[in-house]
């Protein structure tokens, strides 16, 4: 029995009992597009079609597919402890990761609190924002800021905070207090843009009239992603971080940076953080941490938060927040070969020597039909088509759809294209990727 040829047989009637996520289930359903395996930079389809991933899966998979060491590490840990509970016991690999983790991270983030994604990193770090205001003193300090634009997976958290309308309106009120600075993509001044934008940090200081109106007393943080990954990858104007940061500094409010894409050499480097040289009071983590092999992720906490909750007696729990599978023991297998793959193969570093080859090639695509838009940074290219009037979204994805059937794999959202290769991707597999596009864009309306 092979996994492929049992893909391959399965009939319409059993496409039903999977509810997909994120997905249009009768579309797709109506004609799937399946993948059986992968290994490097591709996939393949159960018909043994090649496609090449420019995506990395779904922005996870930094290290490329069905490493060796991670998947001997993954199988030795599932023999040898495929569990142990999670709360008043551990496991050593658990603290061995968090070392790892906390070696390449930025100077002041020494505490690692796992989670099992990146949604769940995101209500965590907002729990220990508010945690940390109430233990320092602060009870007043409810309320979090996110921006419009913003994406923070899906949790009740994640989704208050967050900015894009479609993933907040069937659900309800959210969380009270929360509110948002504006998104910082502006077409008009910073179009096709190579690396940051010149305009935009500014729109930082709007988060003193959020001051202004609400009072400093009662807010407990900002959450932002330092690249906006999900909304249709939009880069931080030049100094805008730095201003957020100096602005919640002066008014005691904590500042996240949601990394869960941006972490693990997207950018060119292990954080954000790092690459734009702003250091946040808690980075949340996920996808790249195990190369999207086993669901793993996590906040990255300063020492002056964490050790705000180690009070009382101390045989007191800290924080009563967790989950049955934090650090679970094949995540944290898989996180620690896929950290030590990344420092062999010194991945970060080639994800920026490879980035001037990414601007290059994404550039290049400037003056095809419908293209109003242009972006780049580090591993991650953008392309932004003017919507049609009446379907938002379509036109992008059709070109999705023809880049599939062209065997290539990339990714939408609204009318932007976005391309984030594995870190091991080739010049000329970057090239194929932007060929595919060229040729794709020029055959949809
Ligand atoms: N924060 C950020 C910044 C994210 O990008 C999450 C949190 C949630 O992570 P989980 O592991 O709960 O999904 C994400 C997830 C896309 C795309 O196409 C982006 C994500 C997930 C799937 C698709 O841009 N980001």
């Amino acid at each position: 029995m092979t996994i492929l040829s049992d893909q391959l047989h399965l009939h319409p009637d059993q496409l039903g009992a999977y509810w997909m996520p994120f997905t249009a289930n009768r579309q797709f359903k109506a004609n799937p597009r399946m993948i059986a395996k992968a290994e490097g930079m591709h996939y393949w389809t159960p018909e043994g079609r090649k496609v090449l991933d420019g995506f990395s899966g779904l922005w996870c998979v930094n290290a490329g597919h069905c490493r060796k060491p991670i998947v001997e590490a993954i199988q030795k840990q599932a023999a040898t402890l495929d569990y142990s509970p999670a709360f008043q016991m551990a496991h050593p690999l658990a603290f061995e990761l968090a070392n790892r983790i906390v070696e390449i991270a930025p100077p002041s983030m020494k505490h690692v609190f796992y989670t099992n994604s990146g949604s769940e990193a995101v209500d965590t770090a907002l729990k220990i924002a508010l945690g940390y205001q109430r233990v320092k003193g602060e009870a007043s300090r409810v309320r979090l800021i996110g921006r419009e634009r913003g994406y923070h997976g899906v949790g009740f958290g994640g989704i208050s905070v967050g900015g894009m309308v479609a993933n907040r309106k069937m659900f309800g009120a959210m969380l009270a207090g929360v509110d948002h600075l504006p998104h910082t993509h502006n077409l008009a001044k910073n179009a096709y843009t190579k690396g940051l934008p010149e305009h935009g940090a500014e729109l930082a200081d709007e988060l003193e009239r959020l001051v202004a109106l609400h009072d400093a007393s009662t807010i407990a943080a900002v959450i932002v992603e330092p690249m906006a990954g999900s909304t249709g990858v939009l880069m931080p104007p030049k100094g805008y971080l730095k201003r957020l940061r100096e602005i919640t500094k002066k008014h005691g409010i904590l500042l996240i940076f949601d990394e869960v894409i941006t972490a693990f050499g997207r950018m060119g480097g292990a954080f954000a953080s790092g690459v734009f040289d702003v250091e946040p009071d808690m980075i949340t983590f996920a996808k790249g941490v195990t190369s999207g092999t086993v669901p793993m992720g996590g906040v990255l906490v300063s020492k002056a938060v964490h050790d705000a909750f180690m009070i009382g007696p101390p045989g007191a729990i800290e924080i009563f927040h967790g989950y049955t599978y934090s650090a679970h023991p094949l995540a944290c297998a898989a996180g620690i070969a896929t950290l030590q793959l990344y420092k062999d193969e010194d991945l970060f570093n080639r994800a920026k020597q490879m980035a001037p080859v990414m601007e290059n090639a994404v550039h290049g695509l400037k003056g095809g039909r419908n293209i109003i838009d242009i972006r780049n940074f580090g591993l991650v290219g953008a392309v932004e088509l003017a919507p049609r009037p009446d379907a938002p979204g379509a036109r992008a994805f059709e070109v999705l759809l023809k880049c599939w059937e062209k065997g290539v794999l990339i990714r939408t959202a609204g009318d932007n294209i976005a391309i984030a290769p594995p870190l091991i991707v080739e010049a000329s597999q970057i090239a194929q990727i932007a060929d595919t596009l060229r040729e794709a864009i020029q055959s949809v309306d």
